[in-house]
């Protein structure tokens, strides 16, 4: 290179390439001012398929790699025969109360030596960089606009940038090294895995290496990955040694990653790993960074910007990350909110896209061979609360996963309904993995609960309700109907009062005072199978299937046990008044009927509303992190906006750091500490932070129903609803000032809203009347609670709101003001 081209060079990577000349910061930016010292400092990059932890350490690089196929085991299943043998004594034991005696029987009949596979490490790409230890100006960013992280520093006078992204387009990791003067990117790669086969280069600078996941309660390791990190200089020269790739005094280095397994499907382990590597990387390869990067920008925009949210401004918001999520609990900064909020989103488009694997406990991203729970799937809750997010934060496509894992279990669910209870249709209980296991996991106590299926059956209903795509309908109605005849065969008439009953249960991983978890009857239970025979009924009768079928699916529906209200006023949680008002347990499953189902409403069941209300007083509320992104629902849905940000503060607590007050919280990555870190935690509370501003559960779509004092201003665009709208809105004062409705299907759009509004174009708005004819907005037939007569009951004072009723068309827009 002649003296003009270097100093070119030097000019174009000063102007293009140095991030320092950026603001530090951004509204869409998490940001530190040290490298991470640990894995819940590091950040996360996805493309849905392959993950990475990015701690951005100047001399010493470290990129933790997940592949989301890579698990322990095989194919498997966890069926115990023995089960049907012992299924009616197990019944009548807990009819007679003998509870203990029952769950013993489950624990020697019904479980068995197999609980699941776990989710494992790939392994990391190590990059060293000599001489880089002492640094200074140090700044690290994950940029969620553009989902891509950067780090810069300065060594010697010279200003060094790292970017990594996961493309999902081109099916790599990409990590690009620059420096502000010509010459000066002096590095070793290497890889590194705890369950690595081999290790070598091959042609071209790429480091392979190959590894087999772990064998785990007898179960082989099965899954094959072939990993390879292809490494492109521009510039000075590259050597190979000792396994590692060596890069002296070049002006840019490019990483690209690929990750690939022999997974097929959870039956299928038959793909070419080595093949299917390759294939990526040869694919990517021939492209520039600056089109990959491109290319990944455009993908992962298509899902992002359709949500925008502004809750206001705060001069925290120029502090680093770690900082404002120590200090959020006594400093106003709505802005930290809506970076969570957005980072929620960000999280679902890295680790869920079509096609793939749904997000696991902690989504794809896990640095053990021995991840907490195996960092498998826990359907009592902690997946679902995962796609929570996904329909009304406009991100339908990364639903698609757990939908496909819904069609696939019921499918290995069959199985388990014939071995373990002799029944017809598919059922699953509180655990799966890749494998779609379906029978008990982890002993009576957690596993005994056959509940699993049906309520992710809500999930296939509910994208319906959104979408109105009858084609979809008839994809999935074959699954609702076959999770259907399994409660249908497996359902006992209980003796006290003849009802129609799930036995035996439990009400997740909780137990009444002194007693085994084993029931019959949990209110959960019922609320679940409320929800999936009237969703299926539903459903059949719009495509015009099975009368005859659907006819006895509503006596079933009928005799399902009512909600009770009990002693203390509170929800009960079983069939009898067990509840304590001490009982802080995490779990709070009574109250799925109020979110996220809608059988509890203030308009139509004051009642239930209020036990609702005073058994979440009695739970409290700092607990794990999921249970505080559950209470943020439930207290949007209890129409208490300064309690819901009550517990988002409890939740954005920095766990790790010097204020751990014990229980969850959000480590500094901004990612979710049960502890340890659980993924649910983000996305629950990022679903909550929704409801609060709008919700759509109850016959209208009600705007600002659970508006906190702090956020008195802001704007929100892009939530979607049942019947196919979208709707974008300000606020001011507290007070909604413009509304935007797409209508995408037509039909009548009710909203309530806390003032009065008009239409833009001056035409009045018509005030509601009658029922919502919007069949995707019907409300449940609700039977009347059941009251004791002790209970004391508050009244439920409700702020007026208008109601209004917009004939819409297809395709249309409407525009609406706050009425003069
Ligand atoms: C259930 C919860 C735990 C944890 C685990 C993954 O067992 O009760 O809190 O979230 O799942």
């Amino acid at each position: 290179m002649n003296r003009f081209n270097s100093v070119l060079l030097v000019i174009c990577i000063l102007l293009f390439n140095n991030p320092l000349h950026a603001e530090k910061g951004g509204k869409l930016k998490l940001w530190y001012d040290k490298p991470a010292s640990n894995w819940n400092e590091a950040l996360p990059v996805g493309n849905g398929r392959l993950g990475a932890m990015v701690y951005g350490d100047p001399a010493n690089e470290k990129i933790q790699l997940n592949e989301e196929t890579f698990w322990s085991g095989g194919p498997s299943r966890n069926d115990n025969p023995d089960a049907l043998k012992s299924l009616p004594e197990v019944r009548q034991l807990i009819f007679d109360g003998k509870y203990h005696e029952a769950e013993k029987m489950v624990n020697e009949n019904m479980v068995t030596d197999l609980h699941g596979s776990m989710y494992q490490v790939v392994g990391n790409l190590n990059l060293s960089f000599p001489g880089h230890e002492n640094y200074t100006g140090y700044y690290r960013e994950l940029d969620i606009e553009k989902a891509v992280f950067t780090t810069t520093y300065q060594v010697d006078g010279v200003t060094y940038t790292r970017e990594v992204f996961a493309s999902q387009p081109d099916q790599v990791i990409v990590v690009r090294l620059t420096a502000d003067q010509p010459g000066k990117i002096t590095l070793r790669a290497g890889m590194d895995g705890a369950l690595q086969k081999s290790i070598k280069i091959l042609n071209n600078h790429t480091i392979e290496m190959t590894g087999l996941s772990g064998t785990h309660e007898g179960v082989q390791g099965k899954v094959k990955f072939n990993a390879r990190s292809k490494i492109v200089n521009t510039g000075g020269s590259v050597s190979t040694a000792s396994n590692e790739v060596r890069v002296e005094n070049a002006n840019e280095v490019v990483i690209l990653i690929s990750i690939a397994t022999n997974f097929v499907d959870y039956k299928t382990l038959t793909t070419n790993e080595a093949e299917k590597c390759a294939g990526f990387l040869k694919k990517a390869e021939n492209k520039s960074y600056d089109d990959l990067k491109a290319s990944h920008i455009k993908a992962y925009q298509k899902y992002f910007n359709r949500v925008s949210l502004d809750l206001g401004t705060s001069p925290e918001a120029k502090l680093p990350t770690d900082i404002r999520i120590r200090d959020f609990s006594h400093k106003h900064d709505p802005e930290l909110v809506s970076l969570y909020f957005q980072f929620g989103r960000y999280l679902l488009i890295s680790s869920s896209q079509p096609g793939g694997q749904p997000a696991n406990l902690q989504g794809i991203w896990n640095e053990s061979t021995h991840p907490a729970w195996d960092s498998k799937y826990t359907i009592n809750i902690n997946t679902e609360m995962n796609y929570w997010p996904a329909e009304k934060c406009n991100l339908p496509e990364m639903h698609e996963p757990l939908i496909q894992m819904v069609k696939e279990l019921s499918e290995s669910g069959r199985q388990t309904a014939q071995t373990m209870y002799g029944a017809r249709g598919w059922v699953t209980h509180h655990n799966t993995d890749i494998w779609r296991i379906s029978g008990v996991v982890d002993g009576a106590f957690w596993g005994m609960w056959p509940m699993g299926g049906a309520w992710l059956s809500q999930h296939l209903w509910k994208k319906y309700l959104y979408s109105g795509d009858t084609e979809y309908l008839e994809t999935v109605y074959p699954v609702l109907k076959s999770a259907c005849l399994f409660y249908q065969d497996f359902l006992i008439e209980e003796p006290t009062n003849k009802w129609l009953v799930v036995s035996p249960s439990v009400s997740p991983e909780n137990a009444p005072a002194g007693r085994p978890s084993i029931c019959a009857g949990a209110t959960m239970d019922n609320q679940i199978l409320f929800d999936l025979f009237t969703n299926t009924i539903k459903a059949a009768e719009l495509l015009g299937k099975d009368k005859a079928l659907t006819k006895e699916f509503r006596k079933i529906k009928d005799r399902l046990p009512p909600m009770q209200i009990g002693k203390y006023g509170q929800l009960q949680e079983w069939m009898q008044d067990l509840d304590s008002p001490d009982d802080k347990h995490r779990h709070v499953s009574h109250l799925y009927g109020l979110h996220p189902s809608n059988q509890i409403s203030p308009y139509s069941s004051p009642e239930l509303f209020d036990a609702a209300r005073t058994t979440l007083n009695h739970r409290g509320d700092v607990s794990t992190g999921w249970s505080m992104g559950w209470k943020v629902n439930f207290w949007a849905r209890l129409l208490d906006g300064n309690h819901a940000m009550k517990l988002i503060k409890d939740q954005l607590t920095l766990v790790g750091g010097e204020s751990n007050r014990g229980g969850g919280g959000t480590y500094p990555n901004f990612l979710d500490a049960h502890p340890p870190f659980q993924i649910d935690g983000n996305f629950g509370c990022t679903a909550g932070i929704a409801e609060m501003l709008m919700q759509s559960h109850d016959g209208a779509i009600h705007f600002l129903p659970a508006l906190p004092d702090d956020w008195e201003n802001g704007k929100i665009s892009g939530l979607r609803t049942p019947g196919g709208f979208e709707v974008s809105f300000t606020w001011e004062d507290g007070q909604v000032q413009q509304i935007e409705i797409n209508s995408n299907l037509g039909g009548n759009c009710r909203i309530r809203v806390p003032n009065a509004m008009e239409f833009a174009d001056n035409n009045s708005l018509s005030p509601a009347t009658g029922e919502n004819n919007n069949p995707f907005f019907d409300t449940p037939d609700i039977k009347e609670p059941l009251i004791s007569e002790r209970a004391n009951l508050n009244p439920v004072n409700l702020t007026p709101t208008n109601l209004y009723d917009i004939q819409t068309e297809k395709g249309k827009t409407y525009t609406l003001i706050k009425r003069k």
